[in-house]
């Protein structure tokens, strides 16, 4: 380390006079620059979050449990928040980032609302829940990525597929805590408890979804077109490369999803990935600034965390932290989603990663 800039760094030593000083300006709301900036503008990131697991067997009793207190419409969402462990109570679970382990039970619903915070729902277990959006509805099923945009009308319910249905849990995503930051956010009750559905299952897909577009649009929101990318079809795509090509070294076979109208992130400010570890993988450390929330998908492995070593399955959820070393492993084959802050990273240009050389 450049010792100089080292010493630049520490605050200033407590001279005498200086904190009588403070003392008087302090009722005017006048702080000394020179006692933070250190802290400030650090070297590096210093986040005060720290890497966590949520262990899907560990919690699944404790969610089955909240719906024998609260039903979901009472609750107009029942959730079971991952918090940072190290920031409790700010309902966040990186600095910037939202998460949640939802649970609907069959025929109950979660009545329409919207707000200005985006929202991902990625469906950990159960299928035949649906979710509303923007008067088209879609059914869910594990592995899929589905979008609520910001101020778009949203329900979810529960009737099943085929005449059986089951509880059906997903990790919500939301910038919740970007939001805030900016002091940005509004929000309201719809009228109904449901929206009427006025577009077929399946449309936005089929205009969008098929590397094609309609010639005719007027798509102008800032949020993918697509709001529901199913898991059968990403999966299929991994698989293609696991056969095809040899994985990167750091992160394996590893795609990010797109807005099929601009190439960019399928919403502004969360970045989404569906990446494949193959059997007996033992990835290289590599980090970078956007913190990162983790779900497993398929197989079991490990995931070493800033030095910590999380032994992940199914169905887990983990919280990488900005800037701290990963370090991946897999049993084996490994499937997992991830969302990050990337793409608001990207927009301001001040994103960094780093791909570490050493095995
Ligand atoms: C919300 O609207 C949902 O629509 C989930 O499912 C989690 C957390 C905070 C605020 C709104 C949903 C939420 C939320």
């Amino acid at each position: 380390m450049n010792t100089a800039v080292a010493t630049r760094q520490a605050p200033p030593a407590r001279a005498p006079g200086r904190q009588d000083f403070y003392d008087r300006i302090k009722p005017m709301s006048l702080t000394p620059l020179w006692e933070t900036l250190h802290a400030l503008v650090p070297r590096e990131p210093q986040t005060p979050c720290v890497p966590a697991i949520w262990r899907y067997d560990e919690i699944r009793p404790f969610l089955m449990e909240s719906a024998e207190l609260i039903t979901a419409e009472e609750a107009v969402r029942r959730v079971l928040v991952l918090e940072n462990p190290a920031i409790p109570g700010r309902s966040s679970i990186t600095q910037s980032l939202y998460a949640g382990l939802q649970l609907i039970m069959p025929g109950e619903i979660a009545p329409s609302h919207r707000h200005v915070q985006s929202a991902l729902r990625f469906i950990v277990d159960g299928k035949g829940a649906y979710t509303t959006v923007g008067g088209e509805r879609t059914t869910m099923y594990p592995g899929d990525f589905i979008i609520t945009p910001s101020w778009a009308w949203h329900d979810h319910g529960n009737e099943g597929i085929g005449g059986s249905s089951e509880p059906v849990v997903w990790l919500d995503g939301l910038d919740i805590p970007m939001v805030r930051f900016f002091d940005a956010g509004f929000a309201e009750n719809d009228d109904a408890k449901a929206q009427k559905v006025a577009v077929s299952e399946g449309n936005s897909l089929a205009r969008f979804g098929h590397n094609m577009v309609p010639v005719k649009h007027d798509h102008r929101s800032p949020t993918s077109p697509i709001f529901n990318y199913p898991y059968a079809r990403s999966r299929e795509a991994l698989a293609t490369l696991q056969r095809q090509e040899a994985p990167d070294a750091w992160q394996g076979h590893k795609l990010r999803y797109i807005n099929p109208l601009t190439g960019g992130s399928p919403m502004p400010t969360i970045g989404t990935f569906l990446q494949l570890l193959p059997k007996g993988f033992a990835g290289k450390t590599h980090r970078q600034t956007d913190g990162a929330v983790y779900s497993v998908v398929e197989g079991r492995g490990t995931a070493e965390i800033g030095g910590q070593r999380f032994a992940f399955g199914p169905r887990d959820t983990f919280v990488v932290p900005s800037w701290a070393p990963l370090k991946l492993s897999a049993d084996d084959e490994v499937v997992l989603f991830s969302f990050s802050d990337r793409p608001v990273q990207q927009a301001i240009g001040i994103l960094r990663e780093a791909f570490l050389d050493e095995a």
